[in-house]
C-alpha cells in the first residue's frame, strides 16, 4: 500500500518506514511535488496533526498521514507539549530546546515525563486519528547520539539509558511512535473502503 506521510523530519520517516515494514511505501510531501513548510499553527497535538495531514491532502490530492508529537513534563505542567519544536526558539533547535527544559528542571525532584504523537489520517475522503504515548522520565544530562529532537534527555520507563542511547530497534518497540503507528497499521489492514 502507498500513503503520503505529511512530514518534512526524515528521522520520522525513518522511523515509521521501520515500524510499518515492507507492506507500506510511504511518500513524502516532496515526492508529489509539494516543498516547503506544512503548516502547523494549532495548540493542540490532534489540531496539528489534522492540520498537516490537510493541507498535503488539499495540495496533492493524495490519501495521507500526519503525526504529531510532542514532550509532556509533570512538573512543568505539560509543557512543552505540542510546544515542543519551538520551545527555546522560533526555529528547530533540539538543543537549545533540551538546555532550556533542563534548566527549567533545576533542582526538582520529579523528572517524569511522556512523549505522546497523534497521527491524522485521511482515507478515502475520511479522517481517522490514532494515538500513542510512552512514559519515562528526563535525565540530568543529554546523553547519546542516535535518535533525533529531546531523544538525549528521555529514559524510558524500564530502561537507565536514553532514547538516544538505546539500539532504534528498542526505541520503534516501545515508542510513543509505535504505539500509535501500530493502531493505524491494525486500522489499514482490516480498512474496507
Ligand atoms: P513534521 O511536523 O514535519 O512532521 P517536526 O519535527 O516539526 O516534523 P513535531 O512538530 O511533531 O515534528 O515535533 C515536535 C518536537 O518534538 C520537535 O522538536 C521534534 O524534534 C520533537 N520530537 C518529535 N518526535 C520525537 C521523538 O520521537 N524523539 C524525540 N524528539 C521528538
Amino acid at each position: 500500500m502507498e500513503l503520503v506521510f505529511a512530514t518534512n523530519n526524515r528521522h520520522k520517516l525513518e522511523e515509521v518506514g521501520q515500524i510499518l515494514g515492507a507492506a507500506y511505501t510511504l511518500k513524502t510531501p516532496a515526492d508529489c511535488g509539494l516543498t516547503g513548510d506544512i503548516p502547523e499553527e494549532q495548540d493542540t497535538l490532534e489540531g496539528n496533526a489534522l492540520q498537516k495531514a490537510r493541507y498535503v491532502k488539499l495540495h496533492t490530492g493524495l490519501d495521507c498521514f500526519a503525526d504529531d508529537t510532542g514532550m509532556e513534563v509533570t512538573a512543568l505542567g505539560g509543557a512543552p507539549g505540542v510546544r515542543s519544536a519551538r520551545y527555546a526558539t522560533d526555529g528547530h533547535n533540539p538543543e537549545a530546546n533540551m538546555a532550556l527544559l533542563l534548566k527549567n528542571l533545576d533542582g526538582v525532584a520529579d523528572r517524569t515525563a511522556r512523549f505522546r504523537t497523534v497521527i491524522a489520517l485521511i482515507l478515502d475522503g475520511k479522517e481517522y486519528l490514532f494515538e500513542g504515548e510512552v512514559r519515562g522520565h528526563i535525565g540530568e544530562v543529554p546523553a547519546g547520539d542516535k535518535g533525533f529532537g529531546y531523544d538525549p534527555v528521555f529514559i524510558p520507563e524500564g530502561y537507565n539509558e536514553t532514547f538516544a542511547q538505546l539500539p532504534p530497534q528498542v526505541k520503534n518497540a516501545i515508542s510513543h511512535r509505535a504505539e500509535a503507528v501500530n493502531k493505524l497499521a491494525v486500522f489499514l489492514k482490516s480498512y474496507k473502503g
